[in-house]
C-alpha cells in the first residue's frame, strides 16, 4: 500500500527532520530521493521502505513523549461495553473507560462503590454486564462541547450512562424500561438540557408480550427525553418523558441548533413494518424491509412537547410519561416526510439550518432544509397522512437538493470551511462535498467499509477541521493476522491540503466502535487527584471516611465487621482483620495520598473484590466471610519500592471458634512493616 500512499502525496513537503530542513515539490519521486533529508534520514527510509509521504504523515502524527496531543477522541467500545479515550494526531490510547461492562483496573464493579451503578443498571430483574455501546456524545453548552459530561447509549439492552469528565468515570446508567432496544442516543440538544435516545427494534411499549400478527396495531417505537440535571451531573428520571412513534424502525437521530433549536430530526428505515419469518417462508426482515422507495425522516417539535407534557396530556407507562403519537400528530410535534430508501445518517449542519441524511440503498446525499419544514408545519401544507393518521410533508419541497455522493452513503461531519465529509460505505470512501453549494468535491478511498465518521469538534456549532477519522468495519491487509477475528481500523485523514489524505491507520482491537467524538484538548479540566474522604459515586466527603490515626474495627453491631481503614505509601491500616464465617464485612478505605499519579489498588483473594484507591478516593466494600480461611489483600498497583509489602490478611475463623487474643486490632504490635515515611518508599513527590 506504499505506493498508494506515495501516490497522494502531492503537495509541496516541507520536511523538518532535526537540523535538516528541505523544501522539496516532488511527486512520486523515489523513496528517499530529493528530500535533502540527511544520509541517515535516507538510509532510514530505504531500510525500513518508507515514501516520502509515508515519512511526512509520520512527522504530521509524531507526538513526543512530554508534548501533548490537540485533540481527544471518545470512541464507542462497540461491545466492549466501554469508551476509548484516545489522542489526535498521535491516536494513542489513553484510557478504557469502563462504562456499561465491569472494569478491573478501574476497579469499576468489584465490589466497591461502582458496583452499585453497575448492579442497578439491569433490565427487568435481570443483571446485564456488556452492552453494544454505539454513540458517545460529548456535553454542549450553547451547542459546542463544554467538556463536562459524556452520554452513551446501549443499543442491546436500551440504556444510557453519564460519563464525568472531571474524573473520566461512568457515574449513572439509567435503564429505559419502555422499549427493548435503543439506537438514536446519546444526542444532545444544544444546552444539553435533554439526552434523546431512540429506540431501534419495535416492540411493545413496557416491555410486554403481544403476538407478531399485532405488529402494526401493538408495535412501536419511542424517542425517550432524558432530563439532565448538570448540577448533579446526573440524568433525572423523573423528569424526563418520551414520546410514541410509530413502528417504523427508527435509526439515527439528531438536534437542531440554533435556528433549528427545539426540533429533533430521526431516520427510520423499514416502514414497510417486514416482520420477517423466514421458517414459514416469509422474506427475511433484510428483504422485507427494502421494498419501499422512500421511508420517514420523523421531525419532531421537542419544545411543543415539552409544554403538552407539562400539561399533563401524557399517560403513564412503567412510571413514565408518554405522550401519544395521536396527541403529537394533532399538535404539530410529529410529522413525518419521505426520505429514500433505507436512510441511515441523520447529521444537523453546524449553522442548523439543513439536516443531511444518507441512504444505504442509494447514492444521494439528501439535505432537508429546516426553514422549508418549518414553513409546511406553520401553514400545515401536508401531502397526506400515514397509517396512524401523522402527517407528511412533501418531500421535494421539504429538501434543498441532493448530491450523487457514491454507493452507500451513511454519516456526514462537517469542517470549519463549509465542507461535509461523508462515509460511503459500499464504496468505503471518504466523500468531501460543498454542502452550501451540494457540490461534491472529491473522494478518497479507505480501507476497507467505512461506518462512521468523526470531524474536529465536528457535531458542533463551531467545527475545527483540520482532522477527520474513518471508522472502519474492516481490516483486511492492514494490520499483521490475529486470527479470525479482525480489529477494526481508525484511518486518520488529514483534510487541511487541497487533497485529503490518511495520515496513519490504528487498529481497534477491543470491540465494534460505532460513533466517536473529537474534542480540543484545553475544553477538557480532569482532575489530578480528589480531595482526601472523597466518594466519587455520592460526591462529597463520604461519611465513613477515614482520616489518619482514627483507623478501627468496630464489631458493635452482632455478625457485622466495619472496618475504618487507610491506605498509604506503602500500608493500610489495619493490615490484619479477624472475622468470623459468616460475617458481614464492611470496608471503608481512605487513600491519604495527595500525591499526584499516586494510585494504590485494593484486592481480597477469594472474594472477587478489586479497587482502584486513586489519591483521596473513599470506597466502601460490602462482602460476607462465608469462607473460612486465611486471605491475603494487598495492593496491586505498583506504587512504590515496597509496594509488594502493601499487603495484610483477612483471617476468617470457623463460626463458633473462640477469637485469639488481640487479633484483629487495629494496632497488631506483631507488624512486620514499619510504618515508611511517603517519601523514603516513593519514587514520586
Ligand atoms: Cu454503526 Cu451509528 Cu449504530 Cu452507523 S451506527 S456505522
Ligand atoms: Cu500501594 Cu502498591
Amino acid at each position: 500500500m506504499n505506493t498508494r500512499l506515495a501516490v497522494r502525496a502531492l503537495a509541496g513537503i516541507a520536511l523538518v527532520i532535526g537540523t535538516v530542513v528541505a523544501a522539496a515539490c516532488a511527486p512520486q519521486k523515489p523513496k528517499g530521493a530529493d528530500l535533502g533529508a540527511s544520509q541517515s534520514i535516507k538510509s532510514l527510509m530505504e531500510k525500513r521502505g518508507l515514501s516520502e509521504a509515508d515519512v511526512e504523515a509520520a512527522l504530521k502524527t509524531y507526538v513526543p513523549g512530554g508534548k501533548y496531543d490537540d485533540y481527544m477522541i471518545f470512541a464507542s467500545g462497540g461491545q466492549s461495553g466501554q469508551v476509548l479515550v484516545m489522542g489526535v494526531p498521535s491516536m494513542r490510547l489513553l484510557k478504557v473507560i469502563g462504562v456499561f461492562t465491569p472494569e478491573p483496573w478501574q476497579g469499576y464493579g468489584y465490589g466497591g462503590d461502582s458496583t452499585a451503578v453497575i448492579d442497578g443498571a439491569g433490565q427487568s430483574g435481570h443483571k446485564i454486564t456488556w452492552a453494544d455501546v454505539h454513540h458517545p456524545n460529548l456535553s454542549e453548552s450553547k451547542g459546542d462541547y463544554d467538556g463536562q459530561y459524556l452520554f452513551v447509549n446501549d443499543k442491546a439492552n436500551a440504556r444510557v450512562a453519564v460519563v464525568d469528565l472531571a474524573d473520566f468515570n461512568t457515574k449513572q446508567i439509567v435503564v429505559n424500561p419502555l422499549v427493548s432496544s435503543d439506537h438514536g442516543g446519546a444526542f444532545v440538544t444544544p444546552d444539553t438540557d435533554y439526552v434523546i435516545e431512540t429506540s431501534q427494534y419495535p416492540a411493545p411499549l413496557g416491555r410486554e408480550y403481544v403476538p407478531i400478527d399485532q405488529y402494526k396495531d401493538k408495535y412501536r417505537g419511542l424517542a425517550m427525553f432524558w432530563k439532565f440535571d448538570r448540577k448533579k451531573g446526573r440524568i433525572d428520571p423523573a423528569q424526563s418523558w418520551a414520546i410514541e412513534l410509530p413502528p417504523y424502525t427508527q435509526d439515527l437521530a439528531d438536534a437542531g441548533k440554533l435556528g433549528s433549536d427545539g426540533w429533533a430530526f430521526i431516520n427510520s428505515f423499514n416502514t414497510e413494518m417486514a416482520v420477517g419469518g423466514t421458517l414459514e417462508g416469509k422474506p427475511p426482515i433484510e428483504s422485507g424491509a427494502s421494498q419501499n422507495d422512500m421511508d420517514y425522516l420523523h421531525v419532531i417539535n421537542w419544545k411543543a412537547a415539552e409544554k403538552l407534557v407539562a400539561e399533563g396530556k401524557t399517560t403513564t407507562i412503567k412510571g413514565f410519561r408518554v405522550l401519544s403519537m395521536q396527541t403529537a400528530a394533532e399538535n404539530g410535534v410529529l410529522t413525518l416526510i419521505g426520505e429514500p430508501k433505507s436512510p441511515h445518517g441523520c447529521d444537523v449542519t453546524p449553522d442548523g439550518k439543513d439536516v443531511i441524511v444518507g441512504g444505504k440503498l442509494d447514492t444521494h446525499a439528501t439535505v432537508y432544509n429546516f426553514d422549508k419544514i418549518k414553513a409546511l408545519i406553520d401553514a400545515k401544507k401536508y401531502d397526506g397522512k400515514d397509517v396512524y393518521g401523522i402527517p407528511i410533508l412533501s418531500f421535494k419541497e421539504s429538501i434543498r437538493g441532493q448530491v450523487e455522493i457514491g454507493l452507500g452513503p451513511l454519516h456526514t461531519v462537517f469542517d470549519d470551511k463549509g465542507m461535509a465529509y461523508t462515509s460511503v460505505f459500499l464504496d468505503s470512501a471518504v466523500a468531501k462535498w460543498d454542502y452550501k453549494n451540494l457540490k461534491l468535491i472529491e473522494k478518497l478511498p479507505v480501507h476497507y467499509n467505512i461506518g462512521h465518521i468523526m470531524a474536529a469538534e465536528g457535531d458542533t456549532v463551531s467545527p475545527d477541521g483540520h482532522y477527520v477519522v474513518a471508522m472502519n468495519k474492516m481490516s483486511i491487509d492492514r494490520f499483521t493476522g490475529v486470527g479470525p477475528l479482525y480489529p477494526q481500523n481508525f484511518q486518520l485523514i488529514d483534510t487541511d491540503g487541497d487533497k485529503m489524505r490518511i495520515l496513519s491507520d490504528t487498529p481497534i482491537g477491543i470491540g465494534e466502535p460505532h460513533y466517536s467524538q473529537m474534542i480540543k484538548i484545553d475544553k477538557l479540566k480532569p482532575l489530578k487527584m480528589y480531595p482526601v474522604g472523597t466518594n466519587i459515586y455520592q460526591g462529597g466527603i463520604d461519611p465513613n471516611a477515614t482520616v489518619a490515626g482514627k483507623e478501627r474495627i468496630d464489631r458493635s453491631k452482632p455478625g457485622v465487621v466495619d472496618v475504618y481503614m487507610t491506605a498509604i505509601r506503602s500500608h493500610f491500616t489495619p493490615d490484619r482483620i479477624e472475622v468470623e464465617e459468616g460475617d458481614v464485612v464492611n470496608l471503608h478505605i481512605t487513600s491519604l495520598e495527595q500525591a499526584e499519579d499516586q494510585t494504590h489498588g485494593f484486592t481480597i483473594n477469594m472474594y472477587n473484590v478489586d479497587l482502584s484507591l486513586e489519591p483521596g478516593k473513599h470506597e466502601n466494600v460490602t462482602f460476607k466471610a462465608d469462607l473460612p480461611g486465611v486471605y491475603p489483600m494487598y495492593c496491586t498497583e505498583f506504587c512504590s519500592a515496597l509496594h509488594l509489602e502493601m499487603a495484610g490478611y483477612v483471617l476468617v475463623r470457623p463460626k463458633g471458634t473462640p477469637a485469639p487474643g488481640a487479633s484483629g486490632s487495629a494496632s497488631g504490635s506483631a507488624s512486620a512493616a514499619p510504618s515508611a515515611a511517603p517519601n523514603a518508599s516513593a519514587p514520586k513527590k
